[in-house]
């Protein structure tokens, strides 16, 4: 299968199999970037795409900073690799220091990966070393939430809810996991501005009242969830909710792991999600954002005093058995501080809390009453629009939008019948005029 290409060799499509994709329906007819800047994407054919997701949740600088740029040029250059096993090299270092100093108080420590599925393991391991040392090694059960989304490592997909994801794995997941019921509640809880009023202590007490009793918290070494559900329909929590779960969490002596690779580096308004609600968690997972997108790289925020117990654990020796050939590498370090800087200088935290995320949430909310429209909600600079789904055959109509929306070129996330909107920080009100109003018109003409 060949398709016309700018660059010089027409291109092979066959070799490569496609992450998460219909892969016989891409080949048919490949949607093909070539490069990008700012908000948009330049494809194969010259046309210009905005990027109304970040890419997948992570572009959050937008497309080829030059802060980013030049500082992955010049490492390349000049220190291409250097290992992090019993070896040291400058930059990791200063990046945990620059990841401590956003952090929530009290959590100064940063562990490196190259993903957020291998950020979600490390964050898992932590919690059972962490017990174990402190002669609770009995704590070995996670708990998770239904349509959460922590990556697909068979840790991961264990405490995550996304069913599809899960299925196919059922007998290698992970014993001893079990999961509370997620947020979403169209009928109680639809076209919510922001956090819901109602509901959040009652969702989150099924921790205390069902899953506690159940299982023993003597067992329970750690509770995961995304502040704001990405992969499973940008689900916002109802008010109280995560307040509650860090109380119930702390009360029983389990671990609150906050998966904040979407919400990290800004999806709020604040460097974390956890500084938005108010809440310290004992680890946080991050990845995406911390780049920018750039290179791979991902992490686990760690309390001091979780840190504290492995360093002062008894005996001597490596304190913990875990690490990527990748961990800390140059290039996504490098990338890193590009990110971390354009972050800075421009002040883009703070636009997914003032003006323009009001924008974002009026322009969202404006397609209340369009065809098929069963919810808007939104947090920061991410949101949804939910679709009623066509009968029997669920998530075809957020599709068919999606590809419309790419053919007038706009991407956006189709997610089961939900079109999932999360736009670089850049994002001006004129990329959010033409981001809801290019949905809005493909949405009048999806059957
Ligand atoms: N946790 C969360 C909360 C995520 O959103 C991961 C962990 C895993 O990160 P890596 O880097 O291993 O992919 C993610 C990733 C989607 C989609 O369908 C979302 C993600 C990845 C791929 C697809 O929206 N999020």
């Amino acid at each position: 299968m060949m398709t016309p290409n700018t660059q010089a060799a027409p291109l092979e499509l066959e070799h490569y199999w496609m992450p998460f994709t219909d892969n016989r329906r891409f080949k048919r007819a490949p949607k093909m970037v070539v490069s990008a800047r700012d908000m948009y994407y330049t494809t194969a054919e010259g046309k210009q795409v905005l990027d109304g997701l970040a890419t997948l949740w992570c572009v959050n600088a937008g497309h080829c900073r030059p802060k980013v740029v030049e500082a992955i040029r010049k490492q390349a250059g000049e220190l291409d690799f250097a290992s992090s096993f019993s070896l040291g090299h400058p930059l990791p270092f200063r990046v945990a220091e620059r990841i401590a100093g956003l952090a929530p108080r009290g959590m100064g420590h940063v562990f490196f990966t190259n993903s957020g599925s291998e950020a979600v393991d490390t964050a898992l391991k932590i919690a059972l070393g962490y017990h174990r040392i402190r002669g609770e090694g009995a704590r070995a059960k996670f708990i998770g939430r239904e349509r959460g989304y922590h990556g697909v490592n068979l840790a991961g997909i264990s405490v995550s809810g996304v069913p599809m994801n899960r299925r196919a794995f059922g007998a290698a997941l992970l014993p001893g996991v079990d999961h509370l019921r997620h947020t979403q509640d169209l009928e109680r809880r639809a076209f919510v501005r922001g956090l819901a009023e109602n509901g959040g202590t009652e969702l989150a007490d099924e921790l205390e009242n069902r899953l506690i009793p159940l299982h023993g918290a003597e067992n329970i070494a750690a509770l995961i969830v995304e502040p704001v559900s990405g992969a499973g329909g940008v689900l916002v929590p109802p008010k109280g909710y995560l307040e509650r779960l860090r109380e119930i969490c702390t009360r029983h002596g389990i671990l609150l792991i906050l998966d904040e690779v979407i919400c990290g580096f800004g999806r709020l308004g604040t460097p974390f999600a956890a500084q938005y609600f108010g809440i310290q968690p004992d680890l946080i997972t991050f990845a995406k954002g911390i780049t920018s997108g750039s290179v791979p790289l991902g992490g686990v925020i760690v309390k001091d005093a979780i840190y504290d117990a492995f360093m002062q654990a008894k005996g001597s020796g490596v304190e913990f058995f875990h690490g990527y050939t990748y961990s800390g590498h140059p290039l996504a370090c490098a990338a890193a501080l590009g990110a971390l800087d354009t972050y800075a200088d421009e002040g883009l935290f703070a636009r997914a809390a003032g003006e323009l995320a009001k924008y974002f949430e009026d322009g969202l909310h404006a397609m209340k009453g369009l065809p098929h429209v069963i919810d808007c909600r939104n947090l920061g600079l991410i949101g949804a629009v939910e679709l009623a789904p066509r009968q029997g055959a669920a998530g075809a109509r957020a599709f068919e939008a999606f590809e419309k929306c790419w053919d007038k070129g706009v991407f956006v996330r189709p997610i089961g019948d939900a079109l999932g909107f999360c736009p670089p920080l850049i994002a001006e009100k004129k990329h959010l005029d033409e981001l809801f109003g290019t949905v809005a018109e493909v949405l009048k003409t999806v059957s």
